[in-house]
């Protein structure tokens, strides 16, 4: 089998750089080890930058998106027992976040390449990626029971944290950067009305809450934990409970619900560098991981693939190299940008381990400050929303 570019992964990124260069008319096949059920279940992210949304939009796949997403315009900080809204909009001239699941980008990614009769492999794993360093590097993969070889002009790992494309780089040629966090999220989702119109970052020295949604009667929270909670010791009641001793402000309740999902999350940054080796090039988990509470795994993920997309069809129609060979380099600029943003909301919004009063007193120091000082309140909006140019 052949192809131009060979995709691993039919996350976010692999599904979207497949969709960008199908509008450009440059051949793909992808290949995704899940079933399609199990990549359209995968509850994760719910926060659209929007340059993701208009990318999304302009790929002609943000029909649903504009109908079902939600459009906010703030969110707020909570310490001390108050709520201080951040107006996203005022602060970045207009600018605005999309509430829409990753899983309704993803069924609409997938929908929309199906609807083009273009290859996409469920149930394929690819267990090598070999001579990419080579003109003609190649995907092997297991799928119906048999062992396949695809021939590329390019190979795309977007194959998330897990994924063999790191792992194929040559020993010693990625730099490894990374921090593990002291503690974890537990998720749930629940099938209520919102009790927020807008997402709650919670502080308290019990630990961090966050209030947020899917969709008018879908409600998403989480709870600051350790990376290792054992669900077992959190039936609905714990929960409700502790989400409502974390966010609960004078004047306000917390309307619990039927929980149809739990999980846990450990929380890690991570990135590598570079991210490409000859013909194989690395877009979204697969070279970097952030902290959820920036909201920004996905935002970036759908960055590295825009930057890649350019990238390709300018090779394929010219010949060029030029924006292949700084692909990395462009790419890492807002990765890092993005890795700084995710950890100092990480840090400043999570109880340290102990408790620590020393860095309790810092962090709520540095939450007056953002919600006080104008210059505070936009860098942190700016970072929210998205910058438009890093
Ligand atoms: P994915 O989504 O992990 O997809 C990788 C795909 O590759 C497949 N795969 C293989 N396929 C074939 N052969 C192999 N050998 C393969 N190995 C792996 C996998 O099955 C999978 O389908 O990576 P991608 O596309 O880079 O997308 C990244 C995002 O999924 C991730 O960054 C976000 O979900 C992070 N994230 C958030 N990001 C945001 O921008 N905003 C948010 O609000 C937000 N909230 C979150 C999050 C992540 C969370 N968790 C669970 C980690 C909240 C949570 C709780
Ligand atoms: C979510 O809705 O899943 C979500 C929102 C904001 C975050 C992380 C996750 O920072």
């Amino acid at each position: 089998m052949k192809t131009q570019v060979g995709i691993v992964g039919a996350g976010p990124a692999g599904l979207t750089l497949a969709r960008l260069l199908e509008n450009a008319g440059i051949e793909s096949v992808l290949v995704e080890a899940r079933s399609r059920e199990y990549c359209e279940a995968r509850i994760r992210a719910g926060v659209l930058e929007q340059g993701t949304v208009d990318l999304l939009r302009e790929a002609g796949v943000g029909e649903r998106m504009e109908r079902e997403g939600l459009v906010h315009h703030g969110i707020s900080l909570q310490f001390d027992g108050e709520r201080h809204r951040i107006p996203l909009s005022d602060l970045t001239g207009g600018r605005t976040i999309v509430i829409y699941g990753q899983t309704e980008v993803v069924k609409d990614l997938i929908a929309g390449r199906l609807e083009s009769g273009l290859p996409l492999l469920f149930e394929a794993e690819a267990f090598a990626l070999e001579d990419v360093e080579s003109s003609r590097p190649r995907i092997r993969f297991r799928h119906d029971g048999g062992e396949h070889d695809l021939e590329c002009d390019v190979i795309a790992a977007c194959d998330g944290f897990h994924g063999i494309g790191r792992q194929s780089f040559p020993a010693g040629a990625l730099r490894e950067f990374g921090r593990e966090y002291p503690y974890g999220w537990l998720g749930i989702l629940a099938t209520v009305e919102p009790s927020i119109d807008e997402l709650v970052y919670s502080h308290t020295e019990r630990g961090f809450a966050l209030l947020s949604l899917r969709s008018h009667t879908l409600a998403r929270y989480y709870l600051q934990c350790e990376p290792d909670e054992d669900l077992a010791a959190w039936p609905d009641e714990r929960i409700w409970e502790e989400l409502e001793a974390r966010t609960g402000v004078d004047g306000w309740t917390l309307r619990p619900g039927p929980i149809v999902d739990k999980d846990v999350t450990r929380m890690r940054s991570y990135v590598c560098e570079p991210l490409c080796r000859g013909r194989l090039f690395l877009a979204g988990d697969a070279a970097h991981i952030v902290p959820p509470t920036g909201a920004k795994g996905l935002n970036l993920a759908i960055h590295d693939v825009r930057v890649l997309a350019e990238a390709l069809i300018r090779f394929h129609e010219r010949g060029d190299e030029t924006l292949l060979d700084a692909y990395s380099d462009t790419c890492l600029h807002r990765v890092w940008r993005c890795e700084h943003f995710s950890w100092w909301m990480t840090t400043m919004l999570h109880l340290p381990p102990g408790g620590d009063p020393f860095d309790l007193r810092l962090q709520t120091s540095q939450l007056r400050y953002v919600t006080t000082s104008e210059a505070q309140a936009r860098a942190l909006a700016e970072n929210y929303v998205g910058l438009e140019t890093v």
